[in-house]
């Protein structure tokens, strides 16, 4: 009798797990997702207040911050900033706030 109990209950623990390891996960990975719209919304926000002409590129004049970090995040080196860089530099600074 205490060996079909003590299996039921290993049983029922297994379950438990399996059951809460996937909804745990699925948290976690909604929360990333949710982080990552608002970084990349709040990214493409920036982005449009510092492209002052409104040519969908940043160019070293309508940059406000220090030169080393444009040249940095202008991976293409153009002289440009697009949207997908500076979402990038916008990604890297948040992961090291
Ligand atoms: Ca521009």
């Amino acid at each position: 009798m205490k060996k079909v109990v003590w299996t039921a209950a290993v049983a029922a623990l297994a379950l438990v797990c399996l059951a809460a390891t996937p909804a745990a996960a699925q948290g976690k990975r909604a929360a990333r997702q949710d982080m990552r719209a608002r970084i990349e919304k709040r990214a493409d926000k920036r982005f449009k207040k510092l492209d002052r002409n409104g040519d969908g590129v940043i160019d070293r004049s309508e940059w406000t911050r220090k030169a080393k970090k444009f040249d940095r995040f202008d991976r293409d080196h153009d002289g440009t900033l697009g949207p997908d860089e500076f979402r990038d530099f916008v990604r890297k600074r948040a992961r090291h706030s």
